[in-house]
């Protein structure tokens, strides 16, 4: 399969940031063949054909069982469940607090752009304080969820929970080694990521980096959780 293919997210979009750097991280440690990527509902769905390795599509909320399943049946893959924040933290969190409380061996890879993506821009667990969205007009009146310091209280020892964004690639593709190391001694693993979305934030270019950096990153503390 050739390493270039065309992008079905909107221009701007930082999924394919964090789908790159994943790729090359499984690339440069021979990993590729032996992975495969869960997606849920969101627009991680558009991710179904975007790097060179077998994909699973789920329904909303339920990537983390289908992969904690999967993996079970092939205790020899590289499992990753791709995942919205609206998916992880509001219809699927009951299945995700089960899987990090069970320390089941998975990679959970959490893109939080902050919204309900896909459908439009409404308010997610993750919507900041005050942040207008389509369904929160007047802005929205709760604190944002903060979901690996959540799963911390329920995890086992030797699990990994981090935090970071898609303009910190460096950080990005350290924190993948650590969770593919994590799942491969047999333990839990979720990486929140910090992602642009410049459809639903209503920025363009420059004001997209800005708002991340600026409205995001003090409020969701970037490095390891655990
Ligand atoms: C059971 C169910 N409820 C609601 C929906 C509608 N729906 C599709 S995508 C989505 C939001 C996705 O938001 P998020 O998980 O944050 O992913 P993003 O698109 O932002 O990456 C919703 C509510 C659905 N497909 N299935
Ligand atoms: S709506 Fe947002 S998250 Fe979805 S593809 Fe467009 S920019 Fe990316
Ligand atoms: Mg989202």
């Amino acid at each position: 399969m050739s390493d270039f293919i065309p992008a079905k997210f909107c221009p701007g979009c930082g999924y394919p940031i964090a789908l790159t750097l994943l790729k090359n991280v499984l690339k440069k440690n021979d990993l590729l063949a032996k992975s495969v990527l869960g997606l849920d509902i969101g627009c991680n769905l558009l991710a179904w054909n975007f790097l060179p390795i077998s994909t699973f599509q789920t329904h909303h909320g339920r990537v983390v069982p289908t992969m904690v399943g999967f993996k079970r049946a092939r205790n020899n893959s590289l499992s990753f469940a791709l995942v919205g924040d609206g998916g992880a933290y509001a219809i699927g969190l009951q299945s995700l607090i089960h899987a990090a409380k069970r320390d089941e061996a998975i990679t959970v890879l959490v893109i939080n752009n902050t919204v309900y993506g896909m459908t439009g821009g409404q308010t997610a667990p993750t919507t900041l304080k005050g942040q207008k969205t389509d369904s929160h007009p007047e802005g929205n009146p709760e604190e944002p969820m903060m979901g690996p310091e959540l799963l911390k209280n329920v995890v086992k020892p030797g699990a990994f929970l981090a935090r970071t964004a898609v303009n910190e690639p460096k950080q990005l593709m350290e924190f993948l080694e650590k969770a593919i190391q994590t799942q491969q001694a047999g333990h839990f693993s979720l990486i929140e990521i910090l992602s642009f979305c410049p459809t639903n934030w209503k920025t363009s270019g420059m004001e997209t980096i800005k708002y991340l950096d600026e409205k995001l990153k003090p409020v969701f503390k970037l490095g390891e959780v655990l």
